[in-house]
C-alpha cells in the first residue's frame, strides 16, 4: 500500500483545513487578511482588502465562506476554487472574487510551504532573473514632477510612472502632498474633487515633452488618466503622447464598453493598459480578444486568485498581450509577494507596479522579496513568502476610509 503520509505535500488529514479566520488592521492603511490553517500546523496567507469597501468582504469571508473550508483538503485548490465560484450560484463582482482570491492565495502558499517550495517553482519554475518595476512619481506643476522622476531615476528605477497637477484643479488624481506617497482613501466619507478635461488635456503632453527633454529616453515612462476621458479625448491624448513613446497610457477611458477603446486604437499607437477594477476573465475577453490593449492589469487580490489570473494571463498571450499588475499600496505586501512569484514565472510578463508600503505596514507583514536596481525580487522561501505579525497587528484598528469622488465644476458626477 502506498503511504500516503510520505507525500511531499502531507497526507489528507495533514492537508485538512481546521481553522481559518480574518484579520483586520491598519498600519497606515486597512487590510484584510485570511489565515488558513491545516490540521499539520502548516498555515497560509491570502489578502482580502478591497480600497474602501474592506469590511464588505470580511464579512463574506467570515459569514459566507469560512464554515464551508473546514474540514475540506488545503491541496484541493481548483476544486475549492470552482466551489466558492460556482457552488455560490452569485458570481464575480469586486467583492466576491476578492474572498476568493483570499482563499486561493492561502492554500497555494500552504500548498508551497507543505511542499518546501517558492510559489514560483510551483507555477512552473522561473522565467526571468528579475520583475521589472515601476514607481510613481508626481508633482504639482510640471516642474516639481520632472524633479520626482529623476529622484526615481536616481535611486535605480528604470521605469516611472508620471503625474502632474492641473491648473486650475485642487487634487488632480495621482499627485501627492508633500513628499508622502499617494494614498487617495484618506477620509471617512468620499472627499469630493472637482475635475475638468480641457486643462488636463494640455498638459499632459507638455509634461511628457518636458520629462524626455529632462531624462533622455531610456527611462520606461508611464501616466494613468484613470478613466477620466471620454473614448474621443482618450484618443486625442494617446495619440499627443505618441512622441513622447510611453509605456503605456493607462485607463485612458472607462472600460465597461470595449468600444470606446476601438476608437483610441484607430487614431494612436501609444500602448494601452487596463484592468486594474476588473475582476473575472470576462471583464478582459472582448479587449484582449479584439487587441484593443497591451497590457492586462487585473491582479491577484481582485481577480479570484493566482488559480483564476493565470488564466487571464493566458487568454492575454493568446493575444500577445502582457502582464502589468495593479501594485498600489491598497494591495497589501500578501498580494505583492504572490505577485512577484506570478510575475517570475508567468511567461507574458509586462512590468509590475511597485508603490512602496509605509514601515508601519512592512513591520505587520514582514517578507522576503528585495527591490534593487529598478527591479523586485521574489524570496526563495517556501510559498509566497509574507507573513503577519498579528500582536503588531492589532495595535493598528480598522479606521474606516473611502476613496474620493469626483464631479465636473457644474456638479455633474464624474469617473474618478
Ligand atoms: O484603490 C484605488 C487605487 O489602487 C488606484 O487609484 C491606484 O490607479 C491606481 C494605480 O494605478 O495604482
Ligand atoms: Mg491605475
Amino acid at each position: 500500500m502506498v503511504n500516503i503520509s510520505s507525500e511531499p505535500q502531507g497526507s489528507s488529514r495533514e492537508r485538512e483545513i481546521v481553522a481559518a479566520r480574518v484579520i483586520v488592521t491598519s498600519p497606515g492603511r486597512n487590510f484584510v487578511t485570511l489565515r488558513i490553517e491545516t490540521r499539520s500546523g502548516v498555515w497560509g496567507l491570502g489578502d482580502a482588502t478591497l480600497n474602501g469597501r474592506e469590511l464588505a468582504v470580511a464579512a463574506y469571508l467570515e459569514q459566507h465562506v469560512i464554515a464551508n473550508l473546514i474540514g475540506r483538503d488545503a491541496g484541493r485548490i481548483e476544486d475549492t476554487w470552482q466551489f466558492l465560484y460556482r457552488g455560490a450560484y452569485w458570481r464575480r463582482g469586486p467583492v466576491t472574487m476578492t474572498a476568493i482570491a483570499a482563499v486561493d492565495v492561502a492554500l497555494w502558499d500552504i500548498l508551497g510551504k507543505m511542499a518546501g517550495l517558492p510559489l514560483y517553482r510551483l507555477l512552473g519554475g522561473r522565467s526571468r532573473e528579475r520583475v521589472l518595476v515601476y514607481g510613481h512619481a508626481s508633482g504639482r506643476d510640471i516642474e516639481g514632477a520632472s524633479a520626482e522622476v529623476g529622484r526615481f531615476i536616481a535611486e535605480g528605477y528604470r521605469a516611472v510612472r508620471a503625474q502632474c497637477g492641473v491648473p486650475g484643479l485642487a487634487k488632480p488624481y495621482g499627485v501627492s502632498r508633500m513628499k508622502n506617497a499617494y494614498e487617495p482613501a484618506e477620509s471617512e466619507l468620499p472627499l469630493e474633487t472637482v475635475w475638468s478635461t480641457p486643462g488636463y488635456l494640455e498638459i499632459v503632453p507638455r509634461l511628457f515633452e518636458r520629462l524626455r527633454a529632462d531624462h533622455g529616453r531610456e527611462v520606461e515612462l508611464l501616466h494613468d488618466a484613470h478613466h477620466r476621458l471620454t473614448p474621443i479625448e482618450a484618443a486625442r491624448l494617446a495619440r499627443d503622447l505618441e512622441p513622447y513613446r510611453l509605456f503605456w497610457l493607462e485607463d485612458a477611458t472607462p472600460a465597461e464598453n470595449p468600444d470606446g477603446f476601438e476608437l483610441i486604437r484607430r487614431h494612436s499607437v501609444t500602448p494601452l493598459a487596463v484592468g486594474e477594477v476588473f475582476n473575472s476573465i470576462f471583464d478582459c475577453r472582448a479587449l484582449l480578444e479584439r487587441q484593443l490593449i497591451d497590457y492586462i492589469r487585473t491582479t491577484i487580490v481582485h481577480g479570484g486568485g493566482i488559480t483564476h489570473v493565470r488564466r487571464i494571463a493566458d487568454l492575454a498571450a493568446l493575444h500577445r498581450a502582457r502582464t502589468g499588475f495593479h501594485g498600489a499600496t491598497d494591495l497589501s505586501p500578501v498580494t505583492l509577494g504572490a505577485a512577484l512569484h506570478f510575475d517570475t514565472w508567468v511567461p507574458n510578463f509586462g512590468i509590475q507596479e511597485y508603490m512602496r508600503h509605509s514601515d508601519e505596514t512592512d513591520a505587520v507583514f514582514p517578507h522576503d522579496y528585495t527591490f534593487r536596481d529598478g527591479c523586485l525580487h521574489c524570496g526563495e522561501s517556501p510559498g509566497h513568502g509574507v507573513g503577519l505579525d498579528e500582536q503588531l497587528a492589532a495595535r493598528f484598528p480598522y479606521k474606516p476610509r473611502q476613496l474620493p469622488i469626483a464631479r465636473l465644476p457644474d456638479g455633474t458626477m464624474w469617473d474618478w
